[in-house]
């Protein structure tokens, strides 16, 4: 048994989480914020046998746009760091960890 953690886009997280659920995967959302940009996004958390695995990534990537956004000028980045520059990033589609997990049960 598998827990992948994906960090999607606020905006594609709706389509990844119902394409997810068609699929037979189930899902749980959590509002997060990357250190970066510091601004909003979605990690989903997704428990699956080790076989269906591959196919979650697929459908995540599939769902997952990447985005160009700008980092305005004079923006903090976290720790109290500011950027002098605006600076432009690709932003996803998505970033994805797969762990073990050791044990799993519903009671
Ligand atoms: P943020 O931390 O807000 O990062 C947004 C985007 O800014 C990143 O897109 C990347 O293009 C850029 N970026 C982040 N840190 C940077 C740095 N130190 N220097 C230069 N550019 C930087 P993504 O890589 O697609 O990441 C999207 C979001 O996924 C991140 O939002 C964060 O919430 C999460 N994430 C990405 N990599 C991670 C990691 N290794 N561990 C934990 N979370 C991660």
């Amino acid at each position: 048994m598998k827990l992948i953690y994906a960090i999607v886009n606020s905006d594609d997280s709706s389509a990844v989480v119902s394409a997810l659920s068609k699929e037979g995967y189930y899902a749980t959302k959590l509002s997060s914020t990357g250190s970066f940009l510091m601004s909003g996004n979605i990690t989903l958390m997704i428990a699956t046998e080790d076989v269906k695995v591959d196919k979650a990534i697929e459908i995540i990537k599939q769902h997952s746009k990447k985005r160009k956004q700008t980092v305005p000028a004079a923006s903090s980045y976290g720790m109290g760091m500011y950027e002098p520059f605006p600076i432009e990033v690709t932003v996803g589609g998505a970033t994805i960890f797969v762990t073990n997990i050791e044990r799993f049960e519903k009671v």
